[in-house]
């Protein structure tokens, strides 16, 4: 998978996405991550690529000839265009299930906004996706941009160790995580849960499996409510 992100911020987003797993498969060359300063494609003479907004009304918008003049060339060296992804708080919000689609796409390329968003007119004639992180408002979209990236690319095979990946695709998919435990078996008088411990398989799996429901009961009934309708198709 490719991705291209265009953004005020190329440092800050090439800096996140050079740590830790997503780091290490782009070495490894499993994606390929590129952060492109938008106000190179600044045309006048003090690279601004913002503006007042027409009507009135207080802030700036963003320009859409840069946008548009950045994202043709990204096009210009790739095969095929990518699937152009605007984070906006006007998006539909982000879920493991688009993720997934998302993941099988071959290029992605996210536009990170500022001031008080962008040109309508770039949205329409550009932009085949507007995705939200969630209701809330942030000062530009390069949070949002680095938290798709990161998800989408952890869904790319062999980003992940397969022991992680496995959970990936467990039968619990769509309910909360089962309580999990590690060394040592008693930390400050607190106990492990003795099924854990016994070696039992199968019991140990059908522990899971009830923790998993009972934590998706008490803290996102909704889930399970979601689950119910996606079996049923
Ligand atoms: C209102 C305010 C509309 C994504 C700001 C557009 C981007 C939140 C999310 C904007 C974002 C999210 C300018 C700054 C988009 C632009 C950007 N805030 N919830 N802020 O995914």
């Amino acid at each position: 998978m490719r991705i291209d992100i265009i953004t005020l911020f190329p440092e800050m987003c090439e800096s996140v996405m050079s740590e830790s797993i997503i780091g290490r498969a782009r070495k490894k060359g499993l994606i390929e991550i590129e952060c492109h300063q938008l106000r190179d494609y600044a045309f006048d003479k003090h690279k601004r690529v913002d503006d007042t907004t027409y009507g009135g009304g207080m802030g700036m918008l963003m320009m859409a000839e840069p946008i548009a003049l950045c994202f043709e060339d990204i096009c210009s060296k790739l095969e095929d265009r990518p699937h152009f992804i605007y984070m906006s708080p006007k998006g539909k919000t982000l879920t493991q299930q688009r993720l997934r689609e998302l993941s099988q796409m071959k290029q992605l390329c996210i536009l990170c906004g500022h001031y008080e968003g962008v040109d309508q007119r770039l949205i329409d004639s550009f932009i085949d996706e507007e995705i939200s992180i969630g209701d809330y408002v942030l000062t530009g979209g390069e949070l949002p941009a680095l938290v798709l990236a990161d998800s989408v690319s952890r869904l790319v095979p062999g980003v992940l160790s397969d022991e992680v990946c496995f959970s990936e695709e467990s039968h619990y998919d769509g309910l909360l995580e089962y309580p999990q435990y590690t060394k040592p078996s008693v930390w400050r008088g607190m106990e492990v849960p003795e099924v854990l411990l016994s070696g039992h398989h199968a019991n140990i799996e059908k522990w899971r499996k009830e923790q998993a429901l009972d934590e998706t009961r008490k803290k996102r009934p909704d889930l399970l409510e979601k689950t119910k309708t996606d079996e049923n198709g």
